[in-house]
């Protein structure tokens, strides 16, 4: 409803029973404004990367290395500029009223009521604004949840408290098997080496309670489950070498905050040699070393898990024993 007031003075019922020359020329004003917002969304949405970076990318992470992360992140920022552009126009509309139709004198406004195209308009303008967000929302959830038949590597994440290990399989599914695999310790990060390029396929499993599988590049996070669930995800590429932390984003624990591991992406004939080190029965750090690499993680450091009065809050050690 638009207004409450169940008494309609005459004169405005003849103005809306027919419009004058006024109505008309508010309704050509009306149309404009609508075209020159329309114009301004397009403008925005055909510079919609540069207004991503010029907004530090609307509070989402930039960076992201794969094509699926490049879809999200479009996602976001279309997302952001249709809102946007949505409150900019209801504030005008809210900031407009308050000018054009401020108390002038004792006499009430005209009362409007059951004005049929406003009360369609404002039920079917959220309608489509929702419609079209789902839309482009199922689109791109739709192709990151995409899995494929034969990927071209398979990695099968165990999470547990408060580490990782990385089983490189020879195919799909449980019934695969480990081609090889690297465990972090308390004293050493795991390190997961993947290839740019190659589609990977990631297959995870807990051992204990729920973990989640987070490298922020990536700008995607899955949990990893115990018992009988194994949730799978797929990346069609990572697209630049480098190291990138992980980490465990789903409170596990004592030490979750420091359940990470570094992904390393590599080149595909680094890869391959990489794998065929760890086959031949090397460690990771040797055959990181043999590629090339740093043997270690480069991104975050091993926590100190290790508690004695040597290092347990010493100063407040020594200030008791003296006192
Ligand atoms: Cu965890």
């Amino acid at each position: 409803m638009v207004a409450r007031s169940s008494e309609v003075r005459p004169s405005a019922v003849r103005h809306n029973a027919s419009p004058g020359a006024g109505g008309r020329r508010r309704r050509g004003a009306g149309r404009l404004a609508g075209l020159g917002l329309g114009g301004a969304a397009l403008l925005v949405l055909l510079t919609g990367c540069d207004v991503g970076k010029t907004f530090g990318g609307f509070g989402w992470p930039q960076g992201g290395i794969t094509p699926e992360s490049h879809r999200m992140y479009d996602l976001w920022i279309a997302s952001c500029i249709a809102a946007l552009a949505v409150g900019v126009f209801v504030w005008g509309l809210i900031f407009w009223c308050v000018v054009r139709y401020r108390k002038r004198g004792n006499e009430l406004p005209v009362q409007t009521r059951y004005n049929m195209p406003m009360e369609f308009l404002y039920t079917i303008a959220p309608i489509l604004i929702v419609s079209v967000l789902f839309y482009y929302t199922a689109i791109v959830q739709t192709d990151v949840n995409k899995t494929t038949k034969n990927p071209d590597v398979t990695v099968e994440v165990v999470a547990f408290k408060w580490n990782w290990q990385f089983n490189y399989r020879d195919g799909q599914g449980r019934d695969a098997n480990t081609v090889a695999s690297t465990l972090g310790t308390s004293e050493v990060i795991p390190v997961l080496v993947l290839p740019t390029g190659k589609s990977i396929r990631f297959e995870e499993q807990s051992r204990d309670v729920i973990h989640s599988f987070w490298v922020p590049e990536l700008l995607f996070k899955r949990d990893v489950m115990p018992g009988n669930v194994r949730n799978v995800f797929e990346v069609s590429s990572l697209d630049q070498e480098g190291a990138y932390v992980g980490r465990c984003a789903e409170l596990c624990g004592s030490y979750h905050a420091f359940m990470n591991f570094e992904l390393r992406v590599v080149s595909p004939e680094k890869y391959d040699q990489f794998l065929a080190a760890k086959k031949a029965g090397k460690s990771t750090q040797e055959a990181l070393t043999a590629i090339g690499e740093n043997p270690y993680a480069t991104t975050t450091e091993p926590f100190k898990t290790r508690r004695n009065t040597a290092n347990f809050n010493p100063d407040s050690a020594s200030a008791g024993a003296g006192s």
